[in-house]
């Protein structure tokens, strides 16, 4: 249990069976609620979030859907929340870490980031997140300046997250530079390429391939036994049958940036939007290849949980 619960107690609800589980120290993995509310269309995303914590759960690890819900950071959404988050969408505010502390003083429900479920997660003492994405740094970042504050979280919360790679509406080689400068490393699961997300592969290297949940655990041990605080990126690629067609999905995306771009979006709206878009123009398909790499990486998440549990 991390040492300042007492004062985080008055903003934090942790559901009894993760508190349980974390005394315990059962295996926990956390996921997040922005894919909920902005990354999927109502009904899928309710669907997908249910079996996500059903394929945890089946892995031996207690899932912990994480969320703002009246100004409550809660860890643990029950299946009402997950349909409210589900059902109300966009209408939920995109929470990320700048936003933590208004969503929580106006009462308000946030659907959490990779960067605020981290926050959030690491204050309840989960070290393992899985989600399907993370955000990087946009293509056009020298002029945007658009750096998802993913990328910061992670190089300063101690937890594992585990994606499908950085998706190729960003820029991958500059997403991978600026975590090489934070000191935060980039883990391929059974991979030396670091994957696109709706693909296997990339035109980049990982930092590290390794071929075991047991021997990830193990490298995370070793860096939060040695007072290296902040998280890891864990790659964990689309399984082949899933997998979308590179160029297609290039076409797709560069399409989608331009519209992007006529219609003026930018700031929070901008990963939203590609995404709506994408999954538009492909019919549905790369809605199909979202829900199978985040049940992908629910199974690899609950196998780290589990093998840092039994370091534990
Ligand atoms: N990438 C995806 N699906 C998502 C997201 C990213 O493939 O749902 C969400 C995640 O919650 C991620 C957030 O933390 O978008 C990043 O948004 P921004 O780029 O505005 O930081
Ligand atoms: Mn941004």
């Amino acid at each position: 249990m991390p040492n300042n619960l007492s004062t985080l107690e008055p903003y934090l609800d942790i559901h009894p069976r993760i508190a349980a589980a974390l005394a315990n120290q059962q295996p926990v993995v956390a996921l997040e609620s922005t894919i909920i509310s902005h990354g999927m269309p109502y009904p899928k995303n309710v669907e997908t979030a249910l079996l996500v914590e059903q394929t945890v759960r089946e892995q031996g690890a207690e899932p912990a859907t994480i969320a703002i819900i009246n100004g409550r950071l809660t860890v643990g959404l029950d299946k009402a929340q997950i349909q409210h988050l589900g059902e109300r969408g966009l209408e939920v505010i995109k929470t990320s870490r700048r936003d933590i502390p208004f969503i929580v003083a106006q009462q308000l429900d946030g659907a959490t980031t990779v960067a605020a479920t981290m926050i959030i997660a690491a204050m309840a003492g989960i070290k393992v997140f899985a989600t399907g994405g993370i955000g990087g740094v946009h293509r056009q970042a020298e002029i945007s300046m658009d750096i998802s504050a993913d990328l910061q979280e992670l190089s300063r919360t101690s937890i594992a997250v585990v994606c499908a790679g950085v998706k190729s509406i960003l820029d991958i080689g500059l997403t991978l530079e600026y975590l090489e400068t934070q000191g935060v490393p980039v883990v391929g699961y059974k991979t030396k390429v670091m994957p696109a997300f709706y693909t296997q592969s990339s035109d980049f290297e990982v930092d590290y391939q390794l071929d075991s949940a047991a021997s990830i655990a193990k490298a995370m041990q070793a860096k939060w036994d040695l007072g290296l605080s902040g998280g890891l990126v864990v790659a964990n690629p689309i399984p082949a049958a899933h997998a979308m067609d590179p160029e297609a999905i290039e076409q797709v995306i560069t399409s989608a940036l331009v519209e992007m771009q006529q219609q003026g979006i930018q700031g929070k709206q901008t990963t939203p939007f590609l995404l709506a878009k994408i999954a538009q123009v492909t019919a549905g398909e790369s809605l199909a290849a979202n829900i199978q790499l985040v049940l992908n990486n629910a199974r690899l998440g609950a196998a780290i949980a589990q093998e840092l549990a039994r370091l534990e």
